[in-house]
């Protein structure tokens, strides 16, 4: 499953995101470091389902009446100080968690509400610019020192006839998520010595730096946009990165409100209706987040998961069936599965992520939605529905 993990300072509304995300109960407090342990829990992306295009909808859990949610890994960590790589605040421990993420989501407190430690102060007061550059620094900091640690046993391998150095770097740098592709490319953007010993803290630090950005791309939110000063939005986006506004205590608000019943909303929605008996202080709340809703085209939670998943790991949504003409496995499900594959994959791909032998008996696939037999090097695109025939199905 895809990871997304939720970095950033502390205070700047991480958890409250998570459990708006997942509907986990986890701690949300106006201090730092109320986050110690690292939380993982599923959250989802919402796409269109394929079944908008038949007479019926899916009608399971999955599918609320076309609005598709399928299942990413989310991480929430404790906040991020400078200086968190040489261990300051929960540094270090919280870093290692990244490890296994695929995107990270920076969430910023937009507000300027609170400084660089996450302590309170006056709203607008805080330049959230600066944590998005010490973020940054941190993790490529962080991972600069991973390398360093472990360039002795470059160098020692490097001793061997048959060394290489892309083979070693990779070797090291997989438990971080680099593919052999991704140092392959680092290396082909930085001038380096051939010989290992002859690298100085500045080559480690350009390929930890390069190797990050990466494997671990940034996405920005600029929460607590209920309460920011508009020109902090618009700085956060003049840096150039990605930037989704967002709310996420009104997104939780509005995720706890649909449980009990009082509003009509699914997430992602820019828009819900309240159906259920309010008090005068719930409906002013639920109107002022309609407000911010308006404004921004939603909450913008729902927004950051899809803008992390589909824009920056650029992925697409696959559907394999049994059953080409009903769309349905084994058991009558219908759609019962997607599947978030890189922009690119082909038939064959889709077949190992369904399962290891599917893939290696891969015989041909047929397109669900025009009945016909596609080619081995089709690329897959977003709603595809795929029917896989292979020897161990
Ligand atoms: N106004 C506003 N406040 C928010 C929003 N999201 C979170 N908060 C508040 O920000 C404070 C910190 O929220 P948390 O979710 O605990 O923040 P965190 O980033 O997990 O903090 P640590 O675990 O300490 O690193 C709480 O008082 C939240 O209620 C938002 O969208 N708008
Ligand atoms: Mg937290």
């Amino acid at each position: 499953m895809i990871s997304i993990a939720l970095a950033g300072k502390p205070n700047a509304g991480k958890s409250t995101f998570y459990k708006a995300a997942t509907m986990a109960d986890v701690d949300v407090a106006n201090y730092p470091f109320t986050t110690i342990d690292a939380n993982r829990g599923v959250s989802h992306v919402r796409t269109e389902c394929p079944c908008l295009e038949r007479d019926e909808r899916c009608g399971d859990d999955n599918c609320r009446g076309g609005k598709r949610y399928v299942p990413v890994e989310l991480l929430d960590v404790a906040g991020l100080v400078p200086g968190a790589h040489e261990g300051r605040g929960l540094g270090n421990q919280f870093l290692d968690e990244l490890t296994n993420a695929d995107a990270i989501v920076n969430v910023v407190d937009a507000s300027g509400g609170t400084n660089e430690e996450g302590e309170p102060v006056e709203i607008g007061s805080y330049d959230p610019v600066d944590e998005v550059d010490f973020i940054e620094e941190e993790m490529d900091q962080w991972l600069t020192g991973i390398i360093d640690r472990n360039w002795e046993s470059v160098e020692r391998k490097s001793r061997s006839p048959d060394f290489d150095i892309d083979d070693a770097l990779a070797d090291m740098l997989t438990g971080f998520g680099a593919t052999e592709a991704d140092v392959a490319a680092s290396l082909r953007e930085l001038d380096y010595p051939a010989d290992p010993i002859q690298w100085t803290d500045d080559h480690r630090e350009a390929l930890a730096r390069d190797v990050r950005a990466r494997t671990k791309p940034i996405i920005l939110v600029a929460n607590k946009a209920d309460v920011a000063p508009p020109e902090n939005i618009e700085r956060l986006r003049e840096t150039g990165k990605p930037v989704i506004p967002a709310t996420a205590e009104g997104e939780l608000a509005l995720r706890q409100a649909e449980q009990a019943g009082v509003v009509d909303y699914d997430p992602g929605d820019d828009d819900f209706e309240v159906v259920g008996d309010l008090s005068d202080e719930q409906e002013a709340g639920l109107e002022k987040i309609r407000e911010v809703m308006a404004e921004w085209g939603g909450t913008g939670v729902q927004a950051a998961m899809n803008a992390a998943v589909y824009d920056l790991l650029d992925r697409i949504t696959a559907y394999p069936v049994q059953n080409e003409t009903k769309w349905t496995d084994a058991k009558g499900n219908v759609l019962p599965d997607a599947f978030l594959l890189p922009r690119g994959s082909t038939p064959v791909d889709l077949a190992h992520a369904v399962h290891s032998d599917i893939g290696e008996g891969y015989l041909h696939a047929v397109n669900a939605k025009t009945n016909r037999d596609i080619s081995d090097d089709y690329e897959l695109e977003e709603g595809d529905v795929i029917k896989i025939v292979s020897t161990a199905s």
